[in-house]
């Protein structure tokens, strides 16, 4: 039987011009029929047997904690993490399903760790050691981002996370940032539980310092669960670029001030908001009214979209059916997500002019 449509997911599409999505997580928008598949390749028992019964045990349905949150990548991070097969798949897959939600550049995350099974001390997902090292997971994904590109026509760069209970992995990140920075990799990410502060772990600032050392670009996750103080951190400290999340900066006036003088941009993720509890269930008091009401420099994006059962279409049906987006501030962030990806200048000003066309604000196609 086939899981009845979201209410919202069945109503036709409320922007549909193309978009940019910069905060999407490669390890958390898998498809399930692919997990299934993988399992099954590799003799790998699951507890479901098709992607309609998997969906049922990875989706999650309402506010989480952070043990439910991660005991649903659980279910499924064993079966990819060190299957060259399966890691070359999910990068192709991602830009098919991007090209379906009217994405025309995004920008996906992962960390190259967390997907190997060789190099990383302590093994993930409590797995044999295999021969996959992070270096091989982030050449998987290149290759198949760009086969993707190519069959689908999205462009699609990628950034390697950090996570914060793992410091140690920090150099090695930066290190992959600038090995492979001509395959498509622009940035570095910080991810996980914010509740560790980068005090604590000098791993994280000198993997940051040494990005901004070498032009890397730099995004962190911070002020989604955390406090003001760990989104001060991220720009002070790590010299963030831009913040994923960043709704509690709000209860930081002066703090929020100096991120809007500064045009700070903010990676916000509505559905993800709400079912991580990171913000109030009623989307109508979401941070990111404020952000517009500001004229803020933020984008749209999904997050974990096989998690939260969600895709970036669903996000903007919740801001126009929530929260009174209305087709002008749709086409006015994705302007601002334009400008704030991190593209090479050339390629940045090439996807701006493609916006500018695709919602008629210039008429000449001679640039
Ligand atoms: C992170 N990943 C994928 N999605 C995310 C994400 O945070 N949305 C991957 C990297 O691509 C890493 C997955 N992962 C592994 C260990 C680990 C972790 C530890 C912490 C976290 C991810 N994330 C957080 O702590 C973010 C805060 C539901 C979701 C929640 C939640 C509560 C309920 N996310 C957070 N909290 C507190
Ligand atoms: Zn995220």
């Amino acid at each position: 039987m086939s899981e009845p449509k979201s209410e919202l997911g069945s109503r036709r599409e409320v922007f549909d011009e193309p978009k940019v999505e910069l905060h999407v997580h490669l390890d958390g928008a898998v498809r399930a029929q692919t997990i299934i598949d993988v399992a099954r390749r590799r003799g790998i028992r699951l507890a479901a047997d098709t992607a309609e019964e998997l969906r049922r045990l990875l989706v999650l349905r309402e506010p989480a904690t952070l043990t439910g949150f991660l005991a649903k990548f659980a279910v499924y991070m064993h079966v990819i993490a060190g299957d060259r097969d399966a890691i070359e798949r999910i990068a192709y897959e991602f830009v098919e399903d991007k090209a379906k939600q009217g994405v025309i550049y995004a920008e996906v995350r992962y960390s190259p760790h967390l997907l190997a099974n060789a190099d990383v001390e302590p093994i993930p997902w409590n797995q044999e050691e295999g021969d996959l090292s992070p270096d091989e997971v982030v050449r998987l994904v290149n290759r198949g981002l760009r086969d993707g590109e190519r069959a689908f026509s999205v462009k699609v760069r990628s950034i390697l996370c950090c996570m914060r209970h793992m410091p140690s992995w920090s150099a090695d990140v930066v290190e992959l940032c600038k090995k492979y920075r001509h395959e498509g990799v622009l940035a570095i990410d910080l991810a996980g539980d914010e509740s560790l502060d980068c005090q604590a772990y000098p791993g994280h600032a000198r993997a940051y310092q040494e990005a901004a050392r070498c032009g890397i670009r730099r995004t962190v996750h911070a002020g989604e669960v955390g406090p003001p103080s760990v989104v001060k951190e991220a720009v002070e400290v790590l010299k963030a670029e831009r913040v994923g999340h960043g709704y509690r900066t709000l209860e930081d006036p002066q703090l929020y001030a100096q991120l809007l003088a500064t045009n700070m941009h903010f990676e916000v993720c509505p559905i993800s908001s709400k079912l991580t509890g990171a913000c109030d269930a009623d989307f109508s008091k979401h941070p990111v009214v404020r952000l517009r009401k500001d004229k803020a420099n933020y984008s749209l994006n999904t997050d974990d979209p096989l998690i939260f059962d969600s895709t970036l279409q669903l996000d903007y049906s919740v801001a126009c059916q929530h929260m009174g987006f209305t087709r002008q501030e749709f086409r006015r962030l994705n302007i601002c997500s334009a400008a704030s990806s991190f593209l090479p200048e050339p390629e940045k000003n090439e996807l701006l002019h493609q916006l500018y066309r695709a919602y008629g604000m210039i008429q000449s196609t001679a640039f």
